[in-house]
């Protein structure tokens, strides 16, 4: 039995960096070809530049208890084309439930299960969201400012990022004249995926 010792830990990435144990994973535009919409904007960008879309830091806490996994995700502002800057978004392997907790900045989180139903949750601080087992999510960054969340999930469920490479989710939020629009992405086929 292994014996945790209580921590505690300020919600900034510069404390999840400092932490040893902690994954640092960064992606950039060339890591998300597959996943915003506009593939000729992301192309023009990568011709110039290769923008680090987004950072999380991830960290496990093993105890005869079933553990915990924790992440802190700093989504920079900005849009590729109107879209807004986004995390590639993923369904889990196994079951197990998330909660979602907004620190800073403001935006959308999107939802879909495997039959294609789809919802949109605002995030802003102050915030929880719950993710139920079986609901892809994907966080979006409508703000100015960096969107910054803290996630806690169970250890050992798996990533998979495949099967909303293939289809994408059926929202896109882009930028409008009038601010952030979630409209129907033209490209979902909806049907059951994976
Ligand atoms: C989060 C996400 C994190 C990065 O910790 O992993 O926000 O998003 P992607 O994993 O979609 O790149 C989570 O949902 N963990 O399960
Ligand atoms: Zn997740």
């Amino acid at each position: 039995m292994s014996i945790v010792s209580p921590f505690r830990l300020a919600l900034e990435p510069e404390a999840f960096q400092l932490l040893g144990g902690c994954t640092e994973i960064l992606r950039r535009l060339s890591d998300m070809r597959d996943f915003f919409a506009d593939e000729q904007a992301v192309e023009r960008v990568l011709t110039s530049d290769d923008p680090v879309i987004y950072e999380f830091w991830k960290g496990e806490c093993e105890s005869s208890g079933g553990g915990v996994s924790y992440g802190l995700t700093r989504i920079h502002p900005g849009t590729v084309g109107r879209e807004y800057h986004m995390t590639k978004g993923h369904f889990h392997t196994k079951d197990g439930d998330e909660i979602y907790v907004v620190v800073e900045g403001r935006g959308l989180l999107l939802l879909q299960t495997r039959e294609g139903e789809g919802r949109t949750v605002e995030m802003t601080p102050g915030h929880m969201v719950y993710v139920p087992t079986g609901w892809a999510h994907r966080t979006v960054n409508t703000g100015d400012a960096a969107l910054i969340f803290l996630s806690i999930w169970p250890p050992g469920v798996g990533h998979d990022y495949g099967t909303v490479a293939r289809y994408g989710f059926p929202q896109l939020v882009v930028q409008g004249a009038d601010g952030p629009m979630v409209v129907r992405s033209p490209s979902f086929q909806g049907g059951l995926m994976g």
